[in-house]
């Protein structure tokens, strides 16, 4: 069984974002988030970061100096509001030094909150696009241990040449792929809901955001960031959706 976070009274103001895929030297997109860890993330008991923060993480040892910005940020946000980062198919190799240097915690999916009587299930949401069977294929070995283990102790300058070669490969794959089968499929969200009765799903990982009212549970889909505006789920008195900017 999962954790549940600690905090389960109503009244804990809770910001839930995803998928800001980051890129180091894309100051504008950069430079929101930040404002963003300043003011609207300042004002919360927690933020949740559903995967995908950053576009490509190839190791702490090669990465966070791609983004001393935003790690000092999400250092200084963790001194008042506790952050949880759950990894993405893009930043899966998210490691103990990016934990250490951005005050962030880990998560596992899937992970559960309680908020103003309501139990709510985390999911990054890559598990569930079962329709892409090529992508799952690819999923499972790159994310497999062994493939983790030796891919962080190659030489720097092969893992940004690997990386490269594999985004090239799934932007070109991407472009045969239908829009459907990069969606979730809605038996595969019905089946995991059906472990989780009286639970609500969040997720990200699809860019479509929208709320989905399915029997026995609704299923929100957490939305883009832009240069110039994000959005993210507020759960205080209940869930809202919020534009950042
Ligand atoms: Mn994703």
């Amino acid at each position: 069984m999962s954790k549940i976070t600690e905090q389960n009274n109503s009244r804990t103001k809770t910001l839930i974002i995803s998928d800001l895929h980051l890129v180091s030297g894309e100051l504008e997109k950069t430079g929101l988030f930040i404002k963003f860890c300043q003011n609207e993330a300042q004002e919360a008991d927690q933020l949740f970061i559903l995967g995908d923060l950053f576009n490509s993480w190839l190791g702490d040892d090669l990465s966070i100096a791609n983004y001393q910005n935003v790690i000092e940020a999400l250092k200084s946000l963790s001194q008042d509001t506790n952050i949880y980062v759950m990894a993405g198919n893009r930043d899966f190799l998210l490691g103990n030094k990016f934990k250490k240097e951005s005050g962030c915690k880990i998560l596992i999916e899937p992970h559960f909150i309680d908020n103003n009587n309501k139990r709510y299930v985390l999911i990054h949401g890559d598990t569930l696009c079962t329709d892409d069977i090529d992508y799952q294929k690819l999923k499972k070995i790159l994310q497999h241990p062994i493939t983790k283990f030796i891919f962080l102790r190659l030489p720097k300058k092969l893992r940004l040449r690997l990386s490269g070669q594999l985004r090239k490969k799934s932007v070109e794959a991407q472009k045969y792929k239908s829009k459907n089968i990069m969606d979730v499929n809605t038996d595969s969200v019905d089946k995991f809901m059906r472990n989780h009765p009286n639970t609500d799903l969040i997720h990200g990982h699809t860019h479509r955001k929208r709320v989905h009212n399915n029997e026995g549970y609704t299923r929100y889909v957490l939305g883009d960031w832009y240069v110039d505006r994000g959005s993210a789920i507020k759960l205080e008195d209940g869930l809202d959706f919020i534009e950042i900017n």
